[in-house]
């Protein structure tokens, strides 16, 4: 593989690059130099891991170059740019990438040859980035992938944490969590800049300055340090850059006094504490975590990102600085709700240190920052305890509450105060602060009552504010009392609930736009969970169908199908251009092609069986069909309706006959892979299930090849690029309205593996790319044809293809849902063949449908709702 693509990197290598492109020989000088003057590397020995190491330094130059060249063009030309600002980059290894993309692997590989290395072998060395949980992450990755490669001017900005996503182990009882120390051998592809770094404040105060502006002072305070690491797009000189931030304890604050006077171990604590905040990545994929240090964490990426990029605008704009025109610089994406607090801390910033007022900077915020929903798991949607907050962050909770006013004050612009009700349910929804008393403002709007309303004396006046009000607000209070003839308190803290701060909220108010990630589940959000923010502004919502690098996913995971494609959608523009695997669509009989196709399918698959029989023990059949479900393990992805399907299997199997198992089964490798958070049990009993289950299956000695249950551990992202390629079936089976999008579906799809799932996410997406079903199309070809009478059934039939003006194509999916139906169907006449077990489903029918009688719905209400008694007559 690697001398082909050694062939075709030197065709194509030419003038790519306008700097320097390296040879095979100049590559193979560069590694052996890195090799001796890398710091911790013998020059004598040259062997695994240090030929990874002394490979990436060179790598790593090439980057550094690029880099530059980037950074500065962009400061030249003072472009907008677009930050991607996420508590997660699940970036998985580098080099391949790395040099896939600088059109170098056939250099690469043949350097190393000389050094007595293969390029493979080299490469396994890498540890995987793993400073993310899952899906998120890895789009975040993806993301900074395809900007980089389509030239975007953009930044991702994230924590440099120390362990990242936990290694995984199997043992007799199930998932064990170990640390994953991923930057001990040291990270060739990051760049420490040590001239870029931000106070980062914690605890404090808040007083008055000068001129009222407000002062948070006092407190702890650390540095967090920049940490880049380039981000080389595929066949460009574009390179942009990853910045992660690494908390250090602030230089003023290291004691050296104490440390001299013996004190070290004072010393040494502030220094441990400010490292403590980025030690280890939250291992919680979707749950709600409401630890101090998680807030720590996104405060300090938030804090030392915007400084950052304030810093930025003011370097570029120079004398002609004005922050009206910040949003015409600067776009702030926030990767779900984990960087909510870039909208306050933008504020605070421009109010506090660059003393612009509160509506300037109001207005800025919200022509700034943006929101990406991933997910509507209500457990999944966080919220942060106020008094946490109000003792770490006390200038934010301030302006947590201006923001709070602003979208209170809107809402009764929108709805009125006529209905005081309805204003008060609307409020109650939508509001940032969760059980927490109005703003002041807002407050005396509900105080009236009938007091005010039949006697208008100010005597009674008084006493009705003394009973409701507290005493500062009664000059306020006397005119609306007047005005206000409803009779609702209002809504008071309940001090047995936890006044929280709800950040989707907060994002929703601070931000220009809230997308979600498939289109299903931007319904779900704008009709479901966000419905009254939708109906305030339908403008702000949009959807960002999801998708995932094709570099990484086929052309550099799987060299042998790219090939394949390649040669028959005639070149390589499919990599950058995937429209152009359309291509294949009229190719997909061709039987040449499809013994390529399956050639390729049956290398990748021998991969996986090697790999499986290493990592488990377990010997598979490469020609067995491999069913794969790989993902985090969690009770809405329902591995668990995937591996009850499998036992239903094998009891069927244990009731039959060797001969009769061999005629009715296709055999299967049915492979599993995921981590489950530590704390969630019913996860981790889902792993020891599947593992038990192939403990006893795989070695059952009646069922030979016909099924087989793997769980391979410590799935991450080098083992779904080995995975991927060699599988057949893949299941994406969620819960139908609970995975908003799914990304792995689209990397199975890419390599040419079948999908079962529910429709749900993308599935729905995917789903409906596929060709029409050819049967729908010769039924409506039939209908046209005039075979039922002269009357023109063309507007009907064109209503299926969304040519009639409908603009949605085939909204009501007649023709998704033909092939299906039609299936369905041959499936009926089967059953009436058998008139045994069609009388039998006739009975278990009335006898299952004793539930939907009318008496049980008014039982009911009158229990429930009503709270009525049934009264019998004597
Ligand atoms: N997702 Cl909220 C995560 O991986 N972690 C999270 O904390 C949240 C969402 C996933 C989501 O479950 C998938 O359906 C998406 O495809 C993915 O984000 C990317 O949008």
């Amino acid at each position: 593989d690697q001398n082909q693509d050694l062939k075709e990197a030197q065709v194509t290598e030419e003038g790519s690059l306008d700097t320097f492109v390296p040879d095979s020989a100049s590559i193979a000088s560069s590694i052996k130099y890195h090799a001796e003057f890398t710091p911790s590397f013998s020059p004598d020995h040259f062997e695994l891991p240090k030929a990874f190491y002394a490979t990436a330094e060179t790598v790593r130059d090439s980057l550094i170059i690029n880099w530059n060249a980037t950074y500065e063009y962009y400061e030249k030309i003072n472009v907008k740019q677009a930050y991607y600002l996420s508590m997660e980059f699940l970036q998985g290894r580098a080099l391949l990438n790395a040099i896939g993309n600088l059109e170098l692997t056939g250099a690469y590989a043949e350097a190393l040859k000389k050094l007595g290395h293969n390029l493979e072998d080299v490469a396994r060395e890498e540890p995987d980035a793993a400073l993310g949980n899952g899906g998120l992450g890895r789009l975040a990755s993806c993301f900074l992938d395809s900007l980089a490669t389509l030239n975007y001017p953009a930044w991702g900005y994230g924590l440099r944490y120390k362990y990242g996503l936990f290694k995984q182990h199997i043992t007799k009882d199930g998932q064990e969590e170990v640390a994953e120390n991923w930057l001990e051998m040291g990270n060739p592809w990051e760049i420490v800049r040590n001239d870029v770094y931000y106070p980062v404040k914690l605890y404090g105060e808040v007083i008055s300055g000068p001129e009222g502006i407000k002062q948070w002072v006092g407190g702890e305070n650390v540095m967090a340090v920049a940490y880049d690491v380039p981000i080389p797009g595929y066949k460009t000189k574009t390179t942009i850059n990853l910045r992660l931030w690494s908390p250090k304890v602030a230089p003023d604050k290291f004691d050296l006094r104490a440390f001299n006077a013996g004190g070290h171990a004072k010393a040494y604590a502030a220094m441990k504490n400010a490292e403590k905040i980025c030690y280890i990545l939250y291992p919680g994929d979707e749950s709600l975590e409401g630890k101090t240090l998680r807030l720590k964490q996104q405060y300090t990426l938030c804090s030392a990102s915007l400084q950052d990029i304030i810093a930025r605008y003011e370097k570029r704009s120079g004398e002609s600085k004005n922050w009206e025109n910040f949003p015409d610089k600067v776009a702030v994406q926030m990767n779900d709700t984990h960087p909510t607090l870039c909208i306050p801390e933008l504020i605070r910033i421009l109010m506090d240190v660059k003393s612009l007022s509160w509506e300037q900077v109001w207005n800025i915020t919200q022509r700034t920052v943006a929101y990406t929903n991933h997910t509507v798991l209500p457990e999944a949607l966080e919220k942060w305890s106020l008094e946490l907050m109000q003792k770490l962050l006390p200038r934010h909770v301030e302006i947590i509450r201006m923001i709070d006013e602003e979208l209170t004050q809107t809402i009764i612009d929108e709805y009125g105060s006529e209905d005081l009700e309805l204003l008060q349910e609307k409020l109650k929804q939508m509001r940032i602060l969760e059980n927490i008393e109005l703003p002041r403002s807002v407050a005396e709007l509900f105080v009236k009552s009938e007091k005010s309303s039949v006697v208008d004396s100010t005597e009674e006046d008084d006493i009705s504010n003394e009973e409701t009000k507290p005493m500062e607000e009664e000059d306020q209070l006397e005119e609306q009392d007047i005005e206000n003839k409803d009779e609702v308190t209002p809504i008071e803290p309940d001090p047995k609930l936890p006044k929280m701060v709800r950040m989707a909220n907060l994002c929703i108010a601070g931000g220009y736009a809230v997308n979600g990630v498939a289109e299903i589940h931007s319904e779900i959000v704008k009709n479901e969970v966000f419905n009254e923010f939708y109906k305030l502004w339908p403008e702000k919502f949009q959807n960002k169908t999801n998708g995932v690098t094709p570099r990484r996913w086929i052309r550099f995971c799987n060299p042998d199908l790219s090939k394949i494609i390649t040669k028959w959608t005639g070149s390589e523009d499919w990599v950058v251009n995937t429209e152009k695997l359309m291509i294949l669509r009229k190719l997909a009989d061709n039987e040449d092609l499809q013994s390529e196709w399956r050639e390729a399918k049956r290398r990748n698959k021998v991969k996986v069986a090697s790999f499986l029989r290493e990592k488990t023990g377990y010997i598979v059949n490469p020609k067995a069909m491999f069913d794969v479900q790989v993902k985090r393990i969690h009770e809405y992805k329902r591995q668990l309706l995937n591996i009850m399907g499998i036992v239903y299997r094998y009891k069927k199997m244990k009731e039959m006959s060797h001969e009769e198992r061999k005629t009715c089964f296709v055999p299967r490798v049915c492979i599993f892979g995921g981590k489950a958070f530590a704390t969630y049990i019913q996860a981790k009993r889902i792993v020891k299930f599947i593992t038990d289950v192939g403990a006893t299956v795989n070695h059952d000695p009646e069922l030979g090849d016909l099924l087989k249950v793997v769980f391979v551990p410590d799935y991450n992202v080098s083992v779904a690029e080995m995975l991927i390629p060699g599988s057949e079936l893949s299941q994406h089976i969620s819960t139908a309205g609970m995975e908003a999008s799914g990304t792995s579906n689209m990397k199975f799809a890419m390599n040419g593996c079948i999908l079962i799932g529910t429709l749900d996410g993308s599935n729905v997406e995917i789903r409906q790319e596929f060709v029409p079903d050819p049967r729908f199309e010769e039924v409506k070809a039939f209908v046209r044809s005039d075979v039922f009478g002269p009357y023109n059934y063309e507007e009907l039939m064109g209503s299926l293809e969304g040519n009639e003006g409908y603009g949605r194509a085939d909204y009501f999916l007649v023709g998704k849902d033909f092939p299906s139906y039609i299936e369905c169907q041959e499936k009926v006449d089967e059953a009436y063949r058998d008139q045994k077990r069609w009388t039998k489903m006739s009975i278990l029918n009335t006898a299952g449908s004793y539930k939907f009688s009318s008496d049980r719905t008014i039982h009911d209400y009158a229990r429930d709702i009503w709270r009525i008694d049934p009264v019998v007559l004597p």
